[in-house]
């Protein structure tokens, strides 16, 4: 995999459908050792708290994701990680030179009982003036269809915000059924990136095996946030180029002096 970003024509993918798909952007040794370091982190957290972060209106199927918010205050192999030149490259493939750091979660979706993810958009958890929001997600082992891959809607971005009013505002499963959206199996090393309007969510893991990723939420720096919410502390951090405009990313909706608002689940 070459640093040198998306070729012309993942770029021309991307655009069409809304999502990417990076082969190989990590080593099989990498992924692994990073596969490692998430389930240790895992196993550290649950002995404080329950790390189950699966949504409200997916319950009822008693499934578990476990879940952590800003990792590389964590583990320093995610600070080295989320400035990765080989992963900046392709980030700023698509949202331009200078990318910063909305926030980090690792998800280990256990065998036979991980939770879906109900499709919806990024943007309702953080919506921004211009767009920019990008999620890139890290695949640390296999994840095919069975251990619940994530599924697109392709060229669902250029729908723009669809109103929701779910109770973790994912969109109805009647009208944006999971297995009917594509899936988008990937191999450990692989790295899938997509824009926060693209329609997405992924299916149980049924399988004997783990799904272990990390996503990273993207933005442009100068694409200021419509509301003050979903803030975190290493939110802000310039993963390639400079913050030119040094924080024209404050919120359009409260002044400067309201308090942080900080929180681990959506
Ligand atoms: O990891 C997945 O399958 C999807 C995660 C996701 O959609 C999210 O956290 O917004």
């Amino acid at each position: 995999m070459a640093t040198s970003g998306l070729t012309a024509e993942q770029k021309r993918f991307y655009d069409e459908n809304g999502f990417v798909v990076c082969q190989g952007l990590l080593t099989a040794r990498e992924a692994q050792a990073l596969r490692q370091e998430v389930h240790e982190l895992a196993e550290r957290l649950a002995k404080f708290r329950d790390i189950n972060a699966a949504w409200a209106t997916i319950q009822h199927t008693k499934t578990v994701v476990q879940h952590c918010h800003d990792v590389q205050f964590y583990s320093a192999a995610f600070s080295r990680l989320i400035v990765d030149p080989r992963f900046t490259a392709v980030a700023a493939s698509i949202i331009g030179p200078n990318v910063q750091l909305h926030h980090t979660k690792m998800f280990i979706k256990p065998p036979e009982k991980g939770a879906p993810f109900p499709m919806h958009q990024d943007y309702p958890y953080f919506p921004h003036q211009r767009h920019t929001m990008i999620a890139a997600i890290f695949h640390f082992d296999d994840a095919p269809v069975e251990r619940g891959c994530v599924r697109f809607v392709p060229g669902s971005h250029k729908l723009g915000p669809i109103p929701v009013s779910t109770p973790d505002s994912s969109l109805p499963p009647d009208q944006y059924p999971i297995d009917k959206a594509v899936p988008c199996p990937a191999n450990a090393g692989d790295v899938v990136f997509f824009n926060y309007l693209t329609i997405h969510g992924s299916g149980i893991n049924a399988s004997l095996e783990a799904r272990t990723t990390l996503l990273v939420q993207m933005r442009d720096p100068t694409d200021p946030p419509l509301k003050r919410t979903h803030e975190s502390r290493g939110q802000g951090m310039m993963l390639a180029g400079v913050d030119a405009s040094c924080c024209t990313t404050k919120a359009l909706d409260v002044p400067a002096e309201a308090p942080l608002v900080t929180g681990n689940k959506r």
